[in-house]
């Protein structure tokens, strides 16, 4: 379903700002009934994680109580209403005036409820139980490691509202989706809108495509047809170096009557393989970037624009045309941005330390296919994203391969026009590669093992590149490659942990990948430094790879990178 907007026939009101909270440590609210009312609570704020909010509930990650009120403005009568999370993590249950809403499992990605008959016109109270406990049968999985909290993942298990929380009015025989596909015919550029509406009403839509001294409109009965194509002659391509974008506004018509519309941006491009090329737009291009994390001081995962333009600064910076949204769809503002400012993304869903037990696999197949369908009708209108990623570093196992074929072939149905991949581990070798497009690797041979040894790990990359190149003859990606490295830790030789160390490591690395014709792209991990479970290989509960501090500060390697990517 489309994200939110507010136009002549659409309303949308961010529920964002102070609500009201509580820690519920004996998991007694429940049975006490806190989703009638809290007594006792705090403010906090929402969106942000409640870890780095309060010092007693660092660790705890559930259950927590959260609860607002808000009024229904004037003239929502005859509409649709909606409710829509952002995101929460991880299991949300969610009251309106007492009565339950619903139930949702997973992070990072959103959901919603229609409460147009159960809201009253004034003091509606919302209240939501959020429980972020890890468990072996949740994706991503908790662990069996000596890290606390136990997660089976590097990051650390934010819980809370994170995203913005949406109250939101729509026509109610309105536009219930849209999906945008392009491609190219010499100089034109072809749009095909596909439409999907809510109930009868309507027998006519019209598509306006406007940008670059142009105007194109097509109107379509929509007893014959859903679809309606737009022909862009001379079209400005969207690319990293032109993120041209037109505007897209479909009104559905009743006697001629305008009853809806949605706007949206559109980049007319390409994605596609060839060989082991990727090309965009019929060119070859190479991916440089970073993979990152949601994360920051204070809010933790929450969304926080000025971090997102920050962090795209910073990138630009550093002369970075992409990433990953290693290891869960990010918001939906980072991705509106990518589209602005042209990068290309790899989009990730959380299924991040999958395990495959017997015991389980039933159930995080049944998760994982839903998380890749969600996060596809979330992200399949920009054109920055440029490919799927199925999962992060599963674990070795003969399960995986069918597995990723389901989740492959759920994505396949709704998207035919991008590349899928899957992030793979050290030593693990991926069936699932067989039937992927695109392989993605992620080696640290001269951190974790060939400790000290750039050379001796830079060999050992070389080799396996050419190895599993032979073998598949597809588009590779190194797609993390980093050490961790302490900001204002020097030495003259290049020693673990140094700025020197991350500098060498970082230049090697990228000279072995630009030797081989079929890698098509380099993500250091990590942009900046992010926090982790604690544990004994994670100083002040952080992951250090990071080329930026956790504060966004550049390290030598930063530096490095900006030299080195803003000649090529
Ligand atoms: C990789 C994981 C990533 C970790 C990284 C590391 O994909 O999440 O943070 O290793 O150890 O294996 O720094």
């Amino acid at each position: 379903m489309v994200y939110p907007q507010r136009n002549k026939h659409r309303q949308c009101i961010d529920l964002s700002g102070f609500w009201d909270f509580r820690f519920d440590f004996k998991n007694e609210g429940l049975t006490e009934n806190w989703e009638k009312g809290l007594v006792g609570s705090r403010p906090i704020a929402v969106p942000a994680s409640w870890n780095e909010i309060f010092a007693e509930g660092r660790d705890f990650l559930g259950p927590a109580w959260y609860q607002t009120e808000f009024n229904i403005p004037w003239g929502w009568e005859n509409q649709k209403i909606f409710l829509r999370f952002g995101s929460i993590n991880y299991l949300s249950d969610v009251w309106l005036n007492g009565e339950k809403l619903g139930e949702h499992e997973g992070g990072h990605l959103p959901f919603k409820f229609d409460i147009t008959e159960r809201c009253k016109v004034e003091k509606n109270k919302l209240i939501v139980r959020v429980d972020g406990n890890l468990l072996k049968e949740h994706v991503p999985p908790s662990g069996r490691t000596m890290n606390y909290p136990d997660t089976n993942f590097d990051f650390y298990p934010y819980c809370g509202i994170q995203r913005p929380v949406l109250l939101y009015a729509i026509p109610k025989e309105g536009i219930n989706d849209i999906t945008v596909i392009t491609t190219i015919e010499g100089t034109t550029g072809l749009v095909k809108v596909l439409l999907e509406k809510n109930g009868v009403k309507g027998k006519e839509a019209n598509a306006i495509l406007t940008g670059y001294g142009i105007q194109i409109e097509s109107r379509i009965s929509l007893d014959a047809t859903t679809e309606i194509f737009l022909n862009v002659e001379n079209a400005k391509l969207w690319s990293p170096e032109y993120p041209n974008l037109y505007d897209l506004k479909v009104e559905l018509l009743d006697n001629g009557i305008v009853f809806d519309e949605y706007s949206l941006s559109v980049g007319i491009r390409t994605i596609e393989v060839k060989g082991t090329q990727l090309l965009l737009n019929g060119k070859p291009i190479f991916l440089k970037g970073c993979a990152k994390h949601e994360d920051f001081p204070v809010v933790g995962k929450g969304y926080l624009p000025a971090l997102i333009t920050k962090d795209y600064d910073l990138l630009r910076w550093i002369g970075a045309n992409s990433f990953r949204t290693s290891h869960y769809p990010y918001s939906e503002q980072m991705m509106d941005m990518a589209d602005r400012l042209g990068f290309l993304i790899i989009d990730e869903t959380p299924a991040v330390g999958l395990t495959f037990s017997k015991d389980i696999i039933d159930r995080h197949l049944d998760l994982c296919q839903r998380y890749i369908k969600e996060l596809i009708e979330r992200d399949k209108n920009h054109p920055s994203v440029i490919m799927w990623s199925l999962a992060n570093e599963p674990s070795r196992s003969i399960a995986a391969k069918d597995f990723f074929r389901a989740m492959y072939d759920t994505a396949r149905n709704i998207d035919s026009t991008r590349p899928i991949t899957l992030v793979s581990m050290v030593g693990a070798s991926e069936r699932a590669f067989e039937f992927l497009e695109v392989i993605c690797l992620n080696r640290y041979y001269g951190w974790y093992t060939q400790s000290g040894q750039i050379d001796e790990g830079c060999k050992l990359l070389s080799n396996e590149l050419d190895k599993i190149n032979s073998k598949y003859k597809k588009p590779l990606i190194l797609s993390e490659f980093g050490t961790d490295t302490l900001a204002g830790c020097h030495s003259e030789q290049p020693e673990m942990w140094s700025e020197e160390y991350q500098v060498e490591f970082i230049k090697n690395y990228l000279e072995v990948l630009k030797s081989k014709d079929y890698v098509v792209g380099a993500h250091i991990w990590n942009m900046c430094d992010f926090k982790t479970s604690q544990s004994i290989i994670r100083a002040k509960g952080l992951n250090h790879k990071g080329v930026f501090t956790r504060d966004r500060k550049p390290k030598m390697a930063a530096h490095f990178l900006r030299k080195l990517w803003h000649k090529t």
